[in-house]
């Protein structure tokens, strides 16, 4: 059994947690980095299933914390694949001389605080135990997968795997006969790989998505030349970008153009990477509900003359509007349906009745496996951090004080819980995880920075202040695109409160207050 007292206790080596521990060391803090995993990476580790990719653009999803990383790091494809972007993370790790304070093999299960010596107390599941002044928990929002309750699931004698937690080793796919269940941007993007590997593939669909084509591409000699000189323009712009991607809004409104100029613009934003598809659209089209609609007729156009079986098209066309739910990027989604090996199963139609040893039956029969993916989901947004035993002031848990629903300020700390932070939380995601999330790993160092100065040793987010922020969210959540997104309530989660979890207010307002803290010296946080 280990002991260590740091300064700084920082649980998750994904993306947030590993800018956090450079920050950490950049300005001086003694870290220790607890990871359950056995590597770094977070997402980029669990999620190793086939076709497992970014849709952020890879060069606005990595570091920006330093012009030699991004000088000599080359990423290979437009959106990278997750065995580039689990090495990418390693190599910032190494280079950064970060592994050192990384602890692996470390699941926290529990945390404590305690008011007199101002210390949090960390505990894992394997007896280590860590004292620290301040505590970070960036274990990500997308970090424990769901299963739905579908009875029988242990009694499945085949192989099965979760998209989220995929083993390291090699699955073997060939000659077998293979479900996937889920048809979110994890399920659309695992489907198309094994249809092509598998004897046969059903699909189970609940709610369809509108699916675009991500458009990757390799990236050449002298697009990398070109990236390579635009580190400083390519830095400040992501600095501010709204979403954090650099797709420019179009400045047009839908019905300024005449049909055939909007399906041939349709048309080109078909044909354009990621989330272009939304961030550079026509500016009305997430929130004016005819222009919406309109886009989603270009795109049921586009699903009936990919897929060739009107019927299987019939139930592959959502009835949701676009941005209504988070919209995945693929590569031969739809395609994969002319494949003579590929079933679609509408579970609206045929729902679910159980899983039996040998397959999934639903209300029209019994379909056998070999393999049953779950591609089913996570536990969005407070999953990881109300399973790790977080006590306040006074003993008081965090799961008790979440229990209504998160209470955050920028989605980074909350009161009656000094000197804890976690960068990603609930309330503070708006777009390229990567960009809001540094700018929360930032604004927790600054901070920490400040008090340092002071000679504080406590921390803490005045109630008020807190109050502010879920007003603030309270007020700008009917301009979410996603207001029906179910996983952004926690809705798929049985027991939880449904509440929304994403910052609807977006990155600038997320921004503007964080500045406006700081400008005003953090007034009433330090004790
Ligand atoms: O999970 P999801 P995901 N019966 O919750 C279905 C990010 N991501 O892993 O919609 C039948 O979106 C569920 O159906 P429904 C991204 O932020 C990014 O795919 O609830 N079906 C849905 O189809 C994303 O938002 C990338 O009706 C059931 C699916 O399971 C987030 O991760 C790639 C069911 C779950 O979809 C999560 O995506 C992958 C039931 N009882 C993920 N329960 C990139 O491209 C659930 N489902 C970067």
């Amino acid at each position: 059994m280990g002991q260590a007292r740091v300064d700084i206790v920082i649980v998750g080596a994904g993306i947030l947690g590993i800018n956090q521990l450079y920050r950490a060391r950049q300005d001086g803090y003694s870290v220790q980095l607890l990871e359950q995993g056995d590597g770094a990476g977070g997402t980029w580790y669990w999620n190793r299933y086939p076709g497992c990719r970014f849709d952020s653009e890879s060069y606005t999803y990595g570091y920006l914390f330093s012009p030699e990383l991004w000088r000599d790091w080359e990423w290979t494809e437009e959106f990278a694949g997750q065995p580039e972007t689990e090495r990418y993370v390693n190599h910032v790790v190494d280079r950064f001389g970060l592994r050192e304070s990384i602890r692996f093999g470390s699941k926290v299960v529990a945390a404590d605080w305690d008011e007199e010596s101002r210390t949090w107390t960390t505990r894992t599941e394997d007896g280590h135990v860590v004292q620290s002044t301040y505590l970070v928990s960036a274990t990500g929002v997308l970090s424990v997968p769901f299963y739905p309750d579908i009875p029988g699931r242990e009694t499945f004698t085949g192989e099965q795997y979760h998209t989220g937690r995929w083993p390291a080793e090699p699955v073997e796919l060939a000659g077998k006969r293979v479900a996937v269940i889920g048809t979110g941007s994890s399920g659309v993007q695992v489907a198309p790989l094994i249809a092509d590997e598998a004897a046969s593939l059903t699909v189970y669909q609940r709610t369809p998505s509108w699916c675009t084509p991500l458009n990757n591409h390799p990236i050449s000699a002298e697009q990398q030349a070109e990236l390579k000189g635009s580190y400083e323009k390519i830095r400040d712009a992501l600095a501010v970008a709204v979403a954090g991607f650099l797709h420019e809004p179009s400045g047009r409104k839908t019905f300024e153009d005449s049909k055939d100029d909007r399906w041939a613009f349709y048309e080109t934003i078909w044909n354009s990477p990621g989330f272009a598809k939304m961030s550079s659209n026509y500016d009305d089209m997430v929130l004016d509900p005819k222009a919406n609609k309109e886009w989603c007729d270009f795109l049921e156009e586009k699903i009936r003359g990919i897929v060739a079986d009107q019927s299987v098209a019939d139930r592959l066309v959502p009835d949701h509007g676009y941005g209504a739910l988070r919209p995945p990027f693929v590569a031969g989604f739809y395609e994969m349906f002319n494949k003579p090996n590929v079933e679609l199963v509408s579970t609206r139609q045929t729902p679910f009745v159980r899983i039996t040893p040998t397959g999934i039956e639903t209300t029209d029969g019994l379909r056998e496996f070999d393999l049953v993916v779950w591609a089913t989901g996570f536990d969005f947004g407070t999953g990881a951090m109300l399973r790790m035993g977080i006590r306040g002031v006074g003993g008081l848990s965090l799961n008790e004080y979440w229990s209504d629903g998160p209470r955050t300020f920028l989605g980074v700390m909350c009161h009656q819980f000094p000197n804890f932070f976690f960068p990603g939380g609930p309330h503070g995601a708006a777009g390229n995880n990567p960009r809001y999330g540094g700018d929360q790993v930032d604004f927790v160092a600054d901070l920490l920075n400040h008090a340092r100065e002071r000679g504080e040793t406590r921390v803490e987010v005045p109630l008020e202040v807190e109050e502010r922020w879920a007003d603030t969210m309270a007020k700008a959540l009917p301009y979410s695109s996603f207001v029906e997104h179910g996983q952004y309530y926690g809705e798929n989660v049985p027991g939880k409160p449904r509440r929304f979890l994403l910052n609807p207010a977006g990155r600038p307002v997320l921004l503007r207050v964080m500045t406006k803290t700081a400008e005003g010296d953090y007034a009433g946080f330090l004790a």
